[in-house]
C-alpha cells in the first residue's frame, strides 16, 4: 500500500488529522490496531475548548456536538465547606468551555471517515516506523494475521501514550521528562441526572473529587484513591458516602446517587516527549505528552497538534514550502509545556498529598483562597481552563 500521509492510531487525534488533511486534498490511511467497537466504547474525556469546538466545526464534524453539547460558563471550585465559582467569561473576555465526551467524537469522526474519507483500517496494529530519516518512510503492520507495508511521504504516530511511533526516535535525538503523582482517580459513570450545573473541582478532608457530567440524565465523577487501587474494593455505596463527604459544605446541597455502570482507575502521570519530529515521522497527541486529568487538557491537546500539522502539511501541498512543517515541534512544545504546568499546579493544589504534613496542607489552601480572593488569580485559572490561543 501507498499513501501520503500514513496515521497511526484511530483516536481523537489521528482520527481529526485524516478529517483535516481529507478537507486538505491530501490522502491517507488511518491504521488502528483495535476493532471498531472497542475504540467507540472507551471512556475518557469530556471538556473541550472553544478552539476544539471551533476546529471540529470548520471541518463538519460538529453537527451532534453542536445539538447535545452542554456549554458551561463556570466551575466551582469547593474547599473549606464552602462553594467559590468561576465565572469564564467575565474572566476572559467573554470565553466558555462544551461538555461533550470523547467518545463521542470519535463516533463522529469514523461516521464522517467511513462515509466519505481516507480509509481507516481497523484491527490493524502497527508495528514499527522504519526509515523516518528518509524521503519514504515506511509502516510495517498487521491485519487479519497478515503482514503489510504502508509506504508514505510522512508518517504521523497518533498512537496514544503506550504506541510504537516514539521507537522510531533515536535515543540521542529524543529528550523525556516524566512526573508520577502520588495517587490515581476513580472514575465513574452513574444514570443519575448531575447534582449540579458547572463542574465542581472539590478538596475534601480526605482528597480530590471532581463533579463532571455526560448528558442532564448522566453523571461523571472522580475520586482521589492510592495509586495500586483495584475499583473492585469500592462497592457503590462506598464511593458515593465518600464522593458525598468530599463534596459536603456548609449550606444547603445534595449530592444525587443512581446505578453506576462503569468503574475505572487511573494514575496520573506528566510526560513530554521532544522533539515531536524526527526526519518524515511526526507524534501527535498522547504520543508525544500524557498530562494528568485535573486540568481537562489531554485531548484539547491532541487537537491543537493536529491542527498545527495539518497546516503545515496543507502549505507543503500548496506552494512547497515546508517552514510551518520545520516548526511544528516547536511551536507544539510551546503550548505543550504551558499545559503542562496548568495541569501540575491544578494536580498539586486539589489532591491530599499522600505523605504531606501540616505545611503542604496550609500552602494548598493558601493557594485555593488567593484564587477565591482575588480577581487576578482567579482570571490566570480561568485563562488556562478555557485554552492559550494556539501561536500560528
Ligand atoms: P488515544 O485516544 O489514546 O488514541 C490512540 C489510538 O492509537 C491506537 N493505537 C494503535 N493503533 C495502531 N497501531 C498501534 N501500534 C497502536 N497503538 C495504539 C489506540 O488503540 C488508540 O485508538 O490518543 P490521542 O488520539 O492522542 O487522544 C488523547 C486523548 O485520548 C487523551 O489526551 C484524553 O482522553 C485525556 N483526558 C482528558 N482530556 C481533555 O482534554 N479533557 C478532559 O476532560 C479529559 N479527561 C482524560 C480525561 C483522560 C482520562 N484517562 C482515562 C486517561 C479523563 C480521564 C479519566
Ligand atoms: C470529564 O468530564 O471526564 C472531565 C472533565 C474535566 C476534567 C477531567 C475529566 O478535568
Amino acid at each position: 500500500m501507498r499513501t501520503t500521509v500514513g496515521i497511526i492510531g484511530g483516536g481523537p487525534a489521528g482520527l481529526l488529522l485524516a478529517r483535516l488533511l481529507h478537507g486538505a486534498g491530501i490522502d491517507c490511511v488511518v491504521l488502528e490496531s483495535r476493532p471498531r467497537a472497542y475504540v467507540e466504547r472507551r471512556q475518557r474525556a469530556g471538556m473541550l475548548e472553544q478552539g476544539t469546538v471551533d476546529a471540529l466545526r470548520a471541518c463538519g464534524a460538529a453537527d451532534r456536538l453542536d445539538a447535545e453539547g452542554l456549554i458551561h460558563r463556570g466551575i466551582e471550585l469547593r474547599f473549606d465547606r464552602e462553594r467559590h465559582r468561576i465565572d469564564f467569561p467575565a474572566l476572559t473576555g467573554g470565553r466558555t468551555v462544551t461538555i461533550y465526551a470523547q467518545t463521542e467524537i470519535v463516533k463522529d469522526l469514523i461516521a464522517l471517515q467511513l462515509a466519505a474519507g481516507p480509509p481507516l483500517l481497523f484491527e490493524s496494529e502497527a508495528l514499527a516506523v522504519e526509515k523516518p530519516e528518509s524521503e519514504a518512510p515506511v509502516v510495517r503492520f498487521v491485519h487479519e494475521d497478515c503482514e503489510q507495508t504502508l509506504s508514505c511521504d510522512y508518517v504521523v504516530g497518533c498512537d496514544g501514550s503506550h504506541g510504537i511511533s516514539r521507537d522510531a526516535f533515536p535515543a540521542a535525538a529524543s529528550r523525556t521528562y516524566a512526573h508520577d503523582y502520588p495517587y490515581s482517580w476513580l472514575g465513574i459513570l452513574a444514570d443519575v441526572p448531575p447534582s449540579c450545573e458547572e463542574l465542581i473541582y472539590a478538596r475534601g478532608p480526605a482528597g480530590f473529587a471532581l463533579h463532571s457530567m455526560r448528558s442532564p440524565s448522566v453523571s461523571r465523577l472522580y475520586l482521589q484513591v492510592p495509586n495500586g487501587t483495584d475499583a473492585d474494593d469500592w462497592p457503590d455505596e462506598r464511593i458515593w458516602d465518600e464522593l458525598a463527604a468530599r463534596f459536603a459544605i456548609d449550606g444547603d446541597w445534595r449530592l444525587e446517587r443512581g446505578p453506576i455502570t462503569s468503574k475505572s482507575v487511573t494514575p496520573m502521570r506528566s510526560y513530554v516527549h521532544e522533539p515531536m519530529r524526527h526526519g518524515r515521522l511526526f507524534l501527535a497527541g498522547d504520543a508525544a505528552h500524557i498530562v494528568p486529568p485535573t486540568g481537562a487538557k489531554g485531548l484539547n491537546l491532541a487537537v491543537s497538534d493536529v491542527r498545527v500539522l495539518a497546516r503545515g502539511l496543507a502549505e507543503r501541498r500548496r506552494t512547497g514550502s515546508t517552514q510551518l512543517l520545520d516548526r511544528y515541534s516547536e511551536v507544539c512544545l510551546e503550548r505543550v509545556w504551558q499545559a503542562t504546568r496548568f495541569s501540575y499546579e491544578m494536580t498539586t493544589m486539589l489532591h491530599a498529598q499522600p505523605d504531606g504534613d501540616a505545611f503542604d496542607h496550609w500552602m494548598q489552601l493558601a493557594r485555593l483562597r488567593r484564587i477565591a480572593a482575588s480577581r487576578t488569580a482567579a482570571a490566570e485559572l480561568a485563562a488556562n481552563y478555557t485554552g492559550l490561543p494556539l501561536a500560528l
